[in-house]
């Protein structure tokens, strides 16, 4: 393949439905609450007496409520961890709440946190994790796929609307563990069959798991890349099988996924847009020993920078504790969070503008389609992208620090390279430069007081397209 031909095709690759409607959650919640909760560690052997699980006041609607008011706009739960435990009384086993003490075995946590998530306008996911040290089918390879099926069932099927199934990687079983041959190809299929519209996540074809448990992003996050990013035996290797060793990093060949050298010669792409997915706390599950190991809010909002800002989405965990409450400093942290990014993004300054540009591909896609709001509306380039202008006039002088671009990804990613200018004292002068725009870009920079913004397209694939243009 030329590679040329190669460029024209990866930006060709576009998203699913269901890929789009999880891009724009953008920012949302996994809990990470269990058997782990009770028994203070982050791994359960699976040798756990059912009868610890009690929490005494557990209150998904508090948990719930708390995800609301921090700007995010789903929960994903920990159904169930690598120990087994499964939070609502599944048929299937005797290792489930159905079998501890909380509301004399009557209790259902998942039916719980779906009610919630209803009542609050909140999507709601759910984790099963695939790796199981309590089921004795456990590497029984056929009897444990047929096990693991019949879960994925229940929670599709009697929970209502599922919008993610997050399969994780991590598998600690070592050289002399069981060997379990999962049937992922049977439970994708099963997956789409119970909640076509579910994307599935990490150990899954819809959603890329940005490689590492801290936070950390790529500066350049593309959505397209070569589909071995989307094989099992590549993310299993990549996540963590030791309980201690969480990984934190990215191997240097994992820092360029998308770009034109890293397509070069791919005849298989897909689009696999990232996720990142950290903790508040240091670990998943609730530690009173953690209680000072909050992430401050300045990483916090820099993480959600790189990861929302920078074509990902962020996924960040919330430890309920024994009584099965959020703490009051975890919720403390989660509303300052939340107040942070309302004062950021509290008036789009672009709103009523004027855009105007040095190219399109008709009137239908002119400049000013990118202020339209309709993310179906936006301002295309025609085929001759590089170098193409628009400029923003706020009519008036403003105080501005950022500014907010997002692609039309229905038609692909197609933007490489671009930069932002500021008209200060009647020069164009450079704020920002990135490549990936994609879904969302925030481009952030020293407060100028200016009244024009200049986004050049200095390198695309195509064509170009912006569909949103703010400022702030
Ligand atoms: C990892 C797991 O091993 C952790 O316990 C946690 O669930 C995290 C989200 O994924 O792979």
């Amino acid at each position: 393949m030329k590679s040329n031909d190669n460029i024209a095709y990866a930006a060709s690759i576009v998203p699913s439905e269901r890929q789009l409607a999880w891009q724009d959650l953008e920012f949302y919640a996994f809990i990470h609450f269990g058997m782990n909760t009770f028994t203070n560690v982050e791994w359960g052997t699976g040798n756990e007496d059912p009868e610890l699980f009690n929490p005494t006041a557990l209150d998904a609607r508090q948990w719930a409520k708390l995800i609301k008011l921090s700007g995010m706009r789903a929960m994903i739960l920990t159904c169930k961890h690598h120990d087994g435990f499964c939070l609502w009384p599944s048929a299937y086993t005797d290792h489930s709440v159905k079998y501890s003490p909380w509301k004399e075995g009557k209790g259902d946590v998942v039916k719980e946190c779906a009610d919630a998530c209803r009542e609050y306008g909140l999507k709601f996911g759910v984790y099963l994790s695939p790796w199981d040290r309590h089921d004795p089918r456990y590497g029984d390879s056929e009897a444990y796929n047929r096990f693991y099926k019949n879960q994925l069932t229940e929670l599709l099927t009697n929970y209502g609307d599922v919008f993610c199934v997050w399969l994780d990687g991590a598998c600690g079983e070592g050289k002399n563990g069981k060997k379990q041959e999962y049937d992922w190809e049977g439970y994708y299929a099963l997956i789409r069959k119970l909640q076509p519209d579910a994307c599935i996540c990490v150990t899954g074809p819809d959603v890329r798991w940005v490689g590492n448990e801290a936070g950390i992003c790529r500066s350049s996050e593309w959505s397209v890349v070569p589909y071995w990013h989307s094989q099992h035996a590549v993310i299993e290797a990549k996540s963590q099988n030791n309980v201690t060793k969480p990984p934190r990093k990215f191997s240097p060949q994992d820092v360029d996924l998308g770009s034109r050298k890293a397509i070069k010669g791919c005849n298989n792409l897909i689009w696999y847009p990232a996720e990142v997915n950290t903790s508040l706390r240091k670990g998943w599950f609730y530690h009173e020993s953690e209680d000072y190991s909050l992430k401050s809010l300045s990483k916090l909002t820099e993480i959600y920078y790189n990861s929302v800002g920078a074509n990902g989405s962020f996924l960040l965990n919330l430890s309920p504790n024994k009584e099965g409450k959020i703490c009051d400093r975890d919720v403390e942290a989660m509303l300052s969070l939340g107040a942070q990014l309302e004062i950021d993004f509290n008036e789009n300054l672009a709103e009523d503008s004027v855009v105007t540009d040095n190219r399109h591909l008709d009137e239908a896609h002119c400049g000013q389609m990118a202020l339209s709001g309709d993310p179906e509306e936006y301002w295309h380039s025609g085929d001759n992208p590089d170098g193409s202008e628009l400029v923003l006039d706020l009519g008036d002088d403003y105080d501005i620090d950022k500014i907010v671009l997002a692609e039309h990804i229905r038609t692909g990613q197609q933007i490489e390279k671009f930069s932002v200018y500021l008209m200060l004292e009647g020069k164009w002068k450079k704020v920002s430069e990135g490549t990936v725009i994609g879904h969302k870009r925030i481009c952030r920079f020293k407060e100028q007081r200016v009244q024009f913004i200049k986004v050049v397209i200095e390198q695309a694939r195509c064509f170009a397209t912006i569909s949103k243009f703010e400022a702030y």
